[in-house]
């Protein structure tokens, strides 16, 4: 898209008299942020507009991305990249005397995702409108976000997160398009004239599902892709009048994200989300599908609708609803399409994070869908149970001791289902879902995870950008696998230089920042070591921080060692008690070292609140080093391993998840590799572990451990629960098991800081790799091989105005 500076001026002057009826210089920051985006999306709308019949007017295959979660995070500057106008406008507001960075900081990010799901989903998107796939996203308009974090007295305190105080100029709100979704009451099964099963409901509660789109902009393509999320209200002119709490058990549906990433906790409230966002998303692609096409039988041809983990896995049963209850279909025909239609992505090994439904609670409110899943139980048992033996179909049915297990219910009802990382796929089909696999081995593959190189590159990392501009050329821009010839520079000392100093200027904006934020003054000059994601167990902060107080006594003995930083961000689910102990170790050991005149400037944490995407653009391009140290066999695949590296930080890992293909990427040399496999893992359970033996072979890590619960560190109930979790109850995570090899692995990393070029080299071989990375090509992937959906050829859109 063309647009001038001048141009730029003048639609931002306009924008302001339309929208506050003042004159651009006399707005507050936020309107006039608010105005610049009003500005885009104005520019963008013809396009967008058009695109929504595009598609289904050169039969172009749909796909829609199901997700309870999405974290798009700041849209302004993505937006104004995507559409190429960002130097113009950028120019333009410099003219004004702006600040475009001020400006973009006036965005509220929409929070309304836990972690590395919910940025996967928002990144695909991203991906699908950038490589040319009709893509949509399906999710939920919660009112309020994942909870803003703070600190009090070193606790995690979770404040809500108001993020439509301001509204969002990006939604349009499409009250026309609203469809209802029923839930409870009864349904009794009659027939109609034509003898056709039709179900009757009775007392259902009714729910208006009001669809907000967000445009999802393609880079540098007039495409334009949507993101639609449902909003529960009461229905409108319904002849009943609701009460106060009726109506509150409507509105609760949409109101607040489950702030858990790991847990299930089987609420009531949880199972009407999922139902409620996967009905409407489905009804709405049915109308939409027959407005174009005669027969719902065509439906695969035309419609991908992906499920993301198995919080749509109700979408299995909804297809088949609409298909036999609305448009009739036989049984045989309804599945097929079904099963054509939907594909699955599974996000994680952890049981306690496996969905399961209590019948009863499925039963009450869903009536409908229950007699659906029972009669999808009933079926698979019959055409299993002789090829494959009752034992081995009762551990694979979906209706199981009166509960649903929705992974089951996902892959029985999909063609395709994925892993997101080798190892994790892997793992899927030996272990967690290996009754399944047996079943249908051909349905399980991998998709190894990305990231958008638009975010994190391009917009978070000027400085390394424009080093690769000038290095191998910008083509990088537009296809990440060229960033690759940036590996053969590695010799080459002035681009080393470049390459240091490109890393310097964003360790210094992130400096300013910690000061700014914890009042911590940091030199540029430590290695910025970096662990960012939610709080775990599994995730092991726990080593990292083990490792930080080896590292202080070594320094308060008189070593010498390189100055580190370690910096962490990561939120804990409000309920995971013991995730919420580590935050305060992690904030405990920072006060300690931080005001430890012994030493001084040569090790520091810093914990930074409130761990969101914009916050991650901070860090990211700053760090050196990025922990991704979870015990082998637990992570998935982890996608902050990828942006790290993608910013030129050298990875600290176990072979786990996505690791173990960045390893092969970089080669062995180019990483910092330590701990036990999976499968050393696996055996190290069965022969079981004396972890009190390992604390007492080392003296320093037993000091460490002795300091959780000698008043060192004055950690309240905190230390004596963690030293408890690991001395006392086994270790479940194998923290101390992979100590020694990770303080090994680190020290590695300090030795090679001490050659400035050395460490250079390997971060530049770290980002030449990274372009097998890019989220364009992992949806290439997903549209290739499971959703058969061909990128539109170039040319065929224009820009509309
Ligand atoms: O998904 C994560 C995995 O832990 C990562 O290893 C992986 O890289 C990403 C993307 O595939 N899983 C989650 O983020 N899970 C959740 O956030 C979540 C949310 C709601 C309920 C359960 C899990």
């Amino acid at each position: 898209m063309n647009l001038t500076k001048e141009q730029v001026s003048q639609l931002l002057h306009e924008a302001a008299i339309t929208l506050f009826a003042d004159s651009l210089e006399e707005l507050p920051p936020r309107q006039q942020y608010q105005a610049l985006a009003f500005v885009v999306k104005g520019l963008a709308g013809p396009t967008w507009a058009a695109a929504k019949h595009g598609a289904d007017e050169r039969g172009q295959k749909q796909v829609y991305y199901f997700a309870i979660e999405f974290m798009p995070g700041r849209l302004l500057a993505s937006n104004l990249l995507n559409l190429g106008i960002l130097e113009p406008v950028e120019a333009g507001l410099r003219d004004l005397g702006l600040d475009p960075a001020a400006l973009y900081a006036e965005e509220t990010e929409p929070g309304l995702g836990n972690g590395g799901l919910g940025r996967l989903g928002s990144a695909f998107l991203d991906a699908m409108a950038a490589v040319g796939i009709v893509g949509n996203g399906n999710g939920v308009r919660y009112d309020q976000g994942l909870f803003e974090q703070r600190f009090v007295d070193g606790y995690q305190v979770e404040l809500p997160d108001d993020w439509l105080r301001d509204a969002d100029v990006w939604e349009t709100r499409k009250a026309d398009r609203a469809v209802i979704v029923r839930f409870g009451g009864q349904v009794l099964l009659d027939r109609d004239r034509l003898g056709q099963i039709t179900p009757v409901y009775r007392g259902a509660e009714e729910v208006f599902a009001v669809p907000y789109d967000t445009a999802i902009i393609g880079y540098h393509q007039p495409r334009i892709d949507t993101m639609r999320l449902w909003h529960a209200e009461p229905v409108p002119d319904a002849p009943e009048v609701l009460t106060a709490a009726a109506r509150a058990r409507i509105t609760a549906i949409t109101e607040t994200l489950y702030p858990d990433d790991s847990n299930l906790a089987g609420q009531e409230l949880r199972l009407r989300q999922e139902y409620f966002f996967v009905s409407a998303g489905l009804q709405s692609i049915v109308a939409h599908f027959l407005k174009y096409h005669k027969s719902v039988l065509q439906l695969p041809k035309y419609v991908a609708v992906h499920i993301n983990d198995t919080h749509p896995a109700l979408a299995v049963a909804e297809l088949m609803r609409l298909l036999l209850d609305e448009h009739h279909l036989s049984w045989e025909s309804a599945w097929q399409t079904t099963v054509a239609t939907l594909s699955y992505t599974n996000h994680t090994l952890l049981p306690e994070a496996l969905e399961q439904w209590p019948v009863d609670l499925l039963a009450a409110q869903l009536p409908r869908l229950w007699q659906l899943i029972q009669e999808i139980d009933r079926r698979f048992r019959l055409r299993y149970t002789g090829p494959f033996g009752q034992l081995l179909v009762d551990r694979a049915a979906p209706v199981v001791d009166g509960q649903i297990k929705m992974a089951a219910l996902a892959v029985i009802g999909s063609h395709t289902v994925n892993g997101v990382a080798k190892l994790h796929t892997q793992l899927l089909k030996t272990q967690t879902l290996k009754e399944l696999a047996t079943i249908f081995p051909a349905r399980f593959v991998n998709k190894t995870n990305g990231i958008t190189p638009r975010r994190w590159l391009q917009l978070a990392d000027a400085p390394l950008a424009g080093l690769l501009d000038v290095q191998i050329g910008p083509g990088w821009r537009t296809d990440a696998r060229d960033i690759a010839a940036l590996a053969d520079k590695q010799d080459d000392p002035a681009v080393l230089d470049a390459l240091i100093a490109a890393k310097q200027a964003n360790k210094v904006a992130l400096a300013g920042y910690i000061q700014e934020t914890l009042g911590l003054r940091v030199s540029p000059a430590m290695i910025f070591d970096v662990q960012i994601k939610r709080m775990h167990a599994y995730k092991r902060q726990l080593l990292h921080v083990l490792g930080i107080l080896e590292a202080y006594q070594a320094l308060r003995a008189g070593e010498k060692r390189p100055p580190r930083l370690h910096i962490f961000a990561a939120k804990a689910a409000p309920s995971y008690t013991y995730a919420k102990d580590i935050i305060k170790l992690i904030n405990t050991v920072a006060d300690l070292v931080n005001h430890d005149p012994a030493v001084n400037g040569a090790l520091q944490v810093a914990f930074l609140p409130n761990y969101n995407v914009s916050l991650a653009e901070k860090i990211v391009p700053a760090a050196d080093i990025s922990e991704q140290i979870s015990l082998a066999g637990m992570e998935a695949s982890g996608t902050s391993n990828m942006k790290l590296m993608t910013d030129g930080a050298i990875t600290l890992a176990t072979l786990d998840g996505a690791n173990i293909e960045i390893a092969e990427a970089v080669g062995t040399s180019n990483i910092a590799l330590f701990g036990m496999t999976a499968e050393e893992v696996a055996a190290r359970r069965t022969a079981g572990y004396d972890p009190a033996a390992i604390a007492e072979a080392d003296p320093r890590l037993k000091k460490s451990l002795g300091m959780l619960i000698d008043g060192s560190l004055p950690l309240g109930s905190a230390g004596h629960t963690i030293y408890e979790s690991l001395l006392v109850d086994h270790d479940e995570y194998f923290v101390l098991a992979d100590y020694a090899s990770y303080i090994h692995a680190s020290r590695v990393l300090d030795q090679l800081w001490t050659d400035p070029h050395g460490w250079a080299a390997v971060a530049l071989q770290n980002i030449a790799a990274s372009g097998r990375f890019s989220a364009d090509d992992t949806v290439r992937r997903y549209a290739k091989e499971i959703w058969h959906a061909l990128p539109a050829r170039g040319g065929q859109e224009k820009w509309q105005n």
